[in-house]
């Protein structure tokens, strides 16, 4: 596959602002201004803007408690993710969800979810519609190596494979499910090795490489577009945070940290990008200073909204 610079630097666009927008929740976070909980991104980003760089509007994904990387690559508007964030009236949830409750349908994000491995049934089920309507569409359905045990993801998985279901499985495995090892929560090292047991192609990839994993994305989500069915991505990646803001990860082995700060998928990218000689130092100073101010202008617009309507407690709640 072709990597032109003006991939790269889009991929190195959308990374930056993931990581801005998540170093800005740690900050304001500590200062009190963000009420619910935030699980963050950081370290991560190679994921959602590798996979997420081969889809269209009018494809789905779904996503996590730890969504924020994934709704910003596939489109979604940051000032209204910063507001619900907030609890404004202005969020995408009017202020109701906070981070694990941000959806836009419209731009084929299904949705953030507190349940771990809940994404996978809806995935499934989004796919399952796309193929019985024709619409030519894929959907994406991003987990962690946690929710990998979930008995929604045997369900899923046999369930899309045996439909021939046009949805990839992306599993971040950052390694920890809250504070347990992979290797305390599974016997098993790669967990594309349950592919296997499902009759479908699974791969590995350096979840901290953005061009492997547009790569291995890229030809799975052809494979799913043209009626082969559905695969499974194992993202080898770091969480360089807690699990939330607030957990201190004593859990985590300092010299473990450090030698998977050393392969942070930004400066993989940077590292790329001068040997390739696509940018210069100061082309990527500018694109960060660029994201940075979208991210501020999004908590300036974050601040300045209103806190919903104790009138509007009800609203939005219930269908009828
Ligand atoms: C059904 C369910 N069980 C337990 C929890 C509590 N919980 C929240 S996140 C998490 C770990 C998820 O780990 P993983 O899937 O690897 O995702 P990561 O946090 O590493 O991104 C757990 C057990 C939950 N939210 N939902
Ligand atoms: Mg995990």
């Amino acid at each position: 596959m072709e990597i032109t610079k003006e991939k790269l630097l889009d991929f190195y666009n959308t990374m930056v602002t993931i990581r801005s927008f998540e170093e800005k929740a740690v900050e304001l976070f500590a200062a009190g201004f963000l009420p619910g909980f935030v699980h963050l991104y950081l370290g991560e980003e190679a994921v959602a803007t590798g996979v997420c760089a081969n889809l269209t509007d009018k494809d789905f994904i779904t996503s996590t408690h730890r969504g924020h990387g994934h709704m910003i690559a596939k489109g979604g508007k940051i000032d209204l993710m910063m507001a619900e964030l907030f609890g404004k009236a202005t969020g995408y949830c009017k202020g109701k969800g906070g981070s694990m409750h941000i959806a836009d349908v419209g731009l084929g994000i299904l949705g953030a979810n507190g349940i771990v491995g809940a994404g996978q049934p809806i995935a499934t089920g989004a796919a399952f519609a796309c193929k019985y309507k024709q619409t030519g569409a894929v959907v994406v359905c991003f987990f962690g190596d946690g929710a990998s045990n979930r008995g929604t993801f045997h369900e899923s998985l046999n369930m899309a494979s045996i439909f021939k279901l046009p949805v990839v499985f992306v599993c971040e495995n950052n390694m920890y499910g809250i504070s347990n090892n992979q290797k305390d929560h599974m016997n098993i090292g790669d967990i594309s090795d349950r592919a296997a047991a499902y009759g479908i192609p699974g791969v590995t990839v350096d979840g901290n490489d953005v061009i492997a994993v547009h790569e291995a994305a890229s030809e799975a989500i052809k494979r799913a577009r043209n009626g082969d069915g559905p695969s499974i991505i194992e993202c080898k990646t770091w969480r360089h945070r807690g699990h939330f803001e607030g957990d201190p990860s004593v859990y985590k082995d300092p010299r473990e940290q450090e030698s998977w700060l050393k392969k942070d998928p930004i400066l993989n990218l940077e590292k790329r990008l001068g040997e390739l000689k696509f940018a210069s130092a100061s082309d990527l100073d500018q694109i960060k200073a660029a994201a940075r101010e979208k991210i501020d202008s999004a908590v300036e617009f974050a601040k300045k909204s209103p806190e919903p309507s104790p009138d509007d407690l009800l609203t939005d709640i219930y269908a009828s």
